[in-house]
């Protein structure tokens, strides 16, 4: 079979063209270094039928990081019988220093210029046919947004398939030094040939820059954002919930009920089937139009460019505290979920910033997490829920920072990666690719949550009707009752343990199992719920982010982050509570203690594994 890599620059549409032929469902998002791994689809045309390989963004051959070395290992495997290589219309200069290397290397190429629409938009005009000729590879201009690309550029590669390209001679260069100069003298002639420049897409962008990197505006409007996000998405989601509520209540639980009932099946497994398991799913039910919105929310602002400059605001803070500004978009990511954000980390140039950013994505909220503050925070602290849920996230970000701090006090010495990052171009982010996008990825919520929480459930149902459930429980909850659980609330502790397999969970098993509604559960006390919910926030990320990470960083180090996190969490969570309720001393004084001690530990072991460095 034909196999075909997409290769160019980072942010030029490489994942957005390899999704529109391959009908994929690659993570897009507009800046640069969105693609960490290969990824590998399928085109299927008329006669059309070929592996398609997706690739991360490189500038040249030499790989800095993990994922740069991805694509070149790749290119150079020689696996590929064609090149896509895409380019960004708006910055051909720039992206067509790699265009002649892959020229150079004599593969077969396609040259597509991409983003031809914002490159009209400012009046950039491209003579095709002569830049073919100057470049000679075979080109054509699409906007991998609009109708018919995926036709044109499909017949295109069947019209290559039966002709030779030949390859570019190497430039003569006899250093490398040398030879970049006379490549860019080659693109100089191309251009000079064939591209007439319009205004510059950038100064556009430069007006919005100063004000939303702007030395004291840029931190403000960064928080405004992310409230914002998180605001939208608790409108949107939250006026919905009721509605999912009563419709999948009356299907999964009382019609659940009546079915069997009708069928005359035993009462305990009409228990476990409708109560158990059909109030698990009602419970979650709930999530799903939080879990989209979120979803929808964040690909909008993924989109739009702004979370590269969110990146650059950040970076100034928190290069101050010796941290890598470029870890902070694994950071923003891991607001959608820890699993993507870990491997986001790949772009990482430094092994060492790569380790700390692995200890604190976990302690951004994700979206298992938020619709379980959500849900507690209507209950708890109705009229000002969505404070409670942005202090919530605000805490999972301080967190992550003074983790990072602490590592890198103590055990990660060194100098920082300078941060280079291209500013891309702002662009209108377009709803129904939100919307689309966002419905993919609550398809698969749903089908992670159905594998993982409905046997969950139902052995938690049947162990419960054992009665081993309460046994079990109230045996683990003194564990949390410095923080507030009562004894008689087992089912939380259960629901904790639980969430080790996914967050969502949670709530879902809380629902199944608790006989009396929330509120009562905690006392009507909303220090216990919101201790509650810091322990959710911080205690170990779940198994799919536990493995995701241990990929990344080994095994060993994970071990440490989870017992790290989980001990924090029952700290903060224990010192919260008694500071809230304004009572015994001892227990803030043994949290008090603990926390050092333990950061104390942390680090003497890592001093002596010696496996930092
Ligand atoms: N205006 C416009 N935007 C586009 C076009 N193609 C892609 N985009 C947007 O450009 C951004 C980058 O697209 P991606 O497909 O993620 O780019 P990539 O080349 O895979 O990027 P990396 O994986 O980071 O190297 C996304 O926000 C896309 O929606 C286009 O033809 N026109
Ligand atoms: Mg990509």
């Amino acid at each position: 079979m034909l196999t075909i890599a997409v290769a160019g620059n980072p942010n030029t549409g490489k994942s957005t063209i390899f999704n529109l032929l391959s009908n994929g469902h690659a993570k897009v998002g507009n800046w640069p270094g969105v693609t960490v791994d290969k990824k590998i689809g399928e085109i299927k045309h008329k006669s059309l039928n070929a592996k398609l390989v997706d690739l991360p963004g490189i500038y040249a051959l030499d790989a800095w990081s993990e994922d740069e070395r991805v694509a070149r290992d790749y290119l150079l495997s020689g696996e590929a019988d064609l090149l896509i290589n895409v380019l960004d219309s708006t910055n051909l200069e720039r992206n067509l220093y790699l265009t002649t290397i892959f020229q150079e290397m004599g593969i077969k190429m396609l040259v597509v210029l991409n983003m031809i629409d914002a490159a009209e938009k400012n009046k950039i005009i491209i003579d095709l046919e002569k830049f073919e000729k100057e470049l000679g590879s075979p080109v054509i201009a699409v906007s991998a947004l609009r109708h018919g690309s995926k036709g044109k550029i499909i017949n295109k590669i069947m019209e290559l398939q039966n002709t030779a390209t030949p390859p570019q001679p190497p430039p003569s260069g006899e250093n490398e030094e040398i030879q970049a100069e006379q490549r860019y003298k080659r693109i100089e002639n191309i251009m000079a040939a064939s591209v007439k420049k319009g205004i510059s897409p950038y100064v556009q962008n430069d007006k919005i820059d100063k004000i939303v990197m702007n030395k004291y505006l840029g931190l403000p409007i960064f928080l405004l954002v992310m409230y914002l996000l998180f605001w939208l998405t608790i409108e949107l989601g939250g006026f919905f919930i009721d509605y999912f509520d009563m419709a999948f209540g009356a299907i999964f639980v009382d019609g659940v009920r009546y079915v069997l009932e009708c069928v005359n099946t035993p009462e305990v497994l009409i228990l476990i089937l409708s109560d158990g398991v059909g109030s698990g799913i009602q419970a979650l039910s709930a999530f799903l139009p939080i879990i989209f919105s979120l979803f929808f929310f964040m690909g909008l602002l993924e989109s739009s460019g702004y979370m590269a400059r969110a990146a650059f605001v950040m970076d100034r803070i928190m290069r101050v505290m010796g941290l890598p500004g470029k870890a902070f978009i694994p950071m923003l990511i891991g607001f959608g979920c820890s699993v993507p954000a870990i491997m986001a980390t790949r772009n990482l140039e430094n092994k060492r910033d790569r380790i700390l950013s692995v200890f604190m994505v976990p302690f951004m909220s994700c979206g298992a997490r938020l619709p379980v503050y959500i849900l507690f925070a209507a209950a708890f602290f109705p009229g000002n829920a969505d404070v409670m849920v942005f202090a919530l996230y605000m805490t999972g970000i301080v967190l992550a920072i003074i983790t990072g701090l602490l590592l890198k006090g103590i055990v990660y010495k060194g100098s920082l990666a300078p941060f280079i990052m291209e500013l891309p171009l702002y662009h209108r982010p377009s709803i129904k690719a939100a919307a689309l996008n966002a419905l993919f990825r609550l398809k698969a919520f749903i089908k992670k949550v159905g594998k993982l929480l409905i046997p969950i459930i139902a052995v938690l149902g049947v162990l419960n009707a054992a009665g081993a459930l309460e046994v079990i429980g109230k045996a683990i909850v003194p564990v949390f009752s410095p923080m507030g659980v009562s004894s008689d609330n087992w089912e939380s502790a259960v629901a904790l343990f639980s969430g080790l397999f996914a967050k969502e969970t949670i709530i879902g098993a809380f629902s199944s199992l608790a006989s009396m509604p929330m509120q009562e559960a905690f006392n009507n006390s909303s220090a216990a719920a919101f201790a509650f919910l810091l322990f959710v926030l911080l205690y170990v990320p779940c198994v799919a982010a536990v493995s995701a990470a241990a990929r990344e960083v080994g095994f060993a180090l994970v071990i440490l982050q989870a017992l790290y996190s989980t001990v924090l969490g029952w700290c903060l969570a224990v010192l919260f509570y008694q500071l809230a309720e304004g009572h015994s001393l001892p227990s803030i004084a043994t949290a008090a203690v603990l926390l050092p001690v333990t950061v104390f530990a942390v680090v003497l072991y890592a001093r002596k594994s010696g496996r930092f460095g």
